[in-house]
């Protein structure tokens, strides 16, 4: 891992190296969404440094870690509608300010929740709309290591290679836990195409309220245990959040690209559930033609012409997770094996 450190690094509260400094820190998501102070700049590697993604948020239920989420405002919380069987907030706490899930914290917060919202078009048989609003029983304070991510505002463009990054707690592999003492995991990678993720994916699975996102070797990606978690771009100095992680046809696979629930397509529904203090919605823009918008493969409707669009059609697998001495399932591995298998073998 190399990593490239601008300005102090607090890895402690300590009277030299506060958390916060009072009265110094605006409190408004929409001021402050997207910003890292302790790192402004991480290359590669895989452990995520204390306060590198300050927005993570870690959803455990009866204090098994089940779900990543994105921290949106002082008091709501993004993630995945599949993590949820109910909109019941009963055992359910966000945690907050977290390195590790094992390692002391010195700088965690954790709260219950007063409120789940999942999307009323959430689909579990496809997938689509695989997003969900968590309003946590006591708005946070932002510190260097606690601090909303900005969302993509709806006239984002995210074209073929945008640079990303996606955090969590999940599986190292697929059926391999993150190893003691379960330290945030961050990875590299390039957005896919819509219509090159559902040529590979199969087409009819990737929605336009989907954005995929891996490398065709294989090898990155998001697992069991970081859905609902966030992938970010930086544009300028903010990070943007471009997709929840919601789905994937295993994990890391060659010419399998992770799935996500495109957080552009859900600016107004996310704004018609927070009145005050809004999330920072930033449009996020890509230069030049996308390639993705010439991909063509059998079955796929022809390329419009004029405007590089975006893609496809329905159908496809969600998932589920937890970690630690938690019970793993996924329901997304399951649906995989009883829907999607038999399908691919019947185009075989
Ligand atoms: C899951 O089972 C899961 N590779 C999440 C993300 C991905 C695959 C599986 C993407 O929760």
């Amino acid at each position: 891992m190399v990593l490239a450190v601008l300005g102090p690094i607090c890895r402690e509260s300590t009277p030299e190296c506060p958390v916060t400094s009072p009265g110094s820190i605006p409190t408004s998501a929409l001021t402050m969404c997207g910003t890292t102070p302790l790192y402004n700049r991480i290359v590669g590697g895989e452990d995520a440094p204390a306060g590198s993604w300050p927005w993570q948020a870690s959803l455990q239920r009866f204090g098994c870690h089940v779900c990543g989420g994105s921290l949106i405002n002082r008091e709501w919380v993004m993630s995945a509608a599949h993590c949820f069987s109910s909109s019941s907030v009963s055992g359910w706490r966000v945690s907050l300010g977290r390195q590790s899930l094992q390692a002391n914290n010195p700088n965690q917060v954790t709260q219950t929740v007063a409120e789940i919202i999942l999307h009323p078009n959430y689909d579990s048989d496809t997938s689509d709309n695989d997003i969900a609003l968590l309003r946590l029983s006591l708005a946070v304070k932002f510190t260097d290591y606690i601090r909303p991510v900005c969302l993509a505002a709806s006239d984002s463009v995210f074209n073929n290679g945008t640079d990303s990054w996606v955090t969590g707690w999940g599986r190292i592999q697929e059926g391999v836990p993150l190893p003691f003492p379960q330290t945030l995991q961050e990875v590299e990678v390039p957005v896919l195409g819509n219509r090159q993720c559902s040529c590979l994916n199969g087409v009819g699975t990737i929605t336009n309220n989907m954005i995929c996102a891996g490398v065709l070797a294989g090898g990155k990606d998001s697992c069991q245990g970081d859905s609902g978690g966030p992938m970010v771009s930086q544009q300028g100095a903010v990070w943007i959040q471009s997709g929840v992680v919601s789905f994937g046809f295993g994990c890391a696979r060659p010419n399998l690209p992770g799935v996500y629930s495109r957080v552009s397509r859900y600016q107004s529904w996310i704004n018609s559930h927070i009145s005050s203090d809004k999330p920072g919605f930033v449009q996020f823009t890509s230069s030049g033609l996308d390639a993705d918008s010439s991909y063509t493969c059998p079955g796929l409707p022809a390329p419009v012409s004029t405007v590089p669009a975006i893609t496809t059609t329905t159908t496809d697998p969600p998932s589920t997770t937890p970690s630690t001495q938690c019970k793993y399932f996924s329901v997304g591995i399951l649906f995989q094996l009883l829907i999607r298998l038999p399908l691919e073998q019947k185009k075989m």
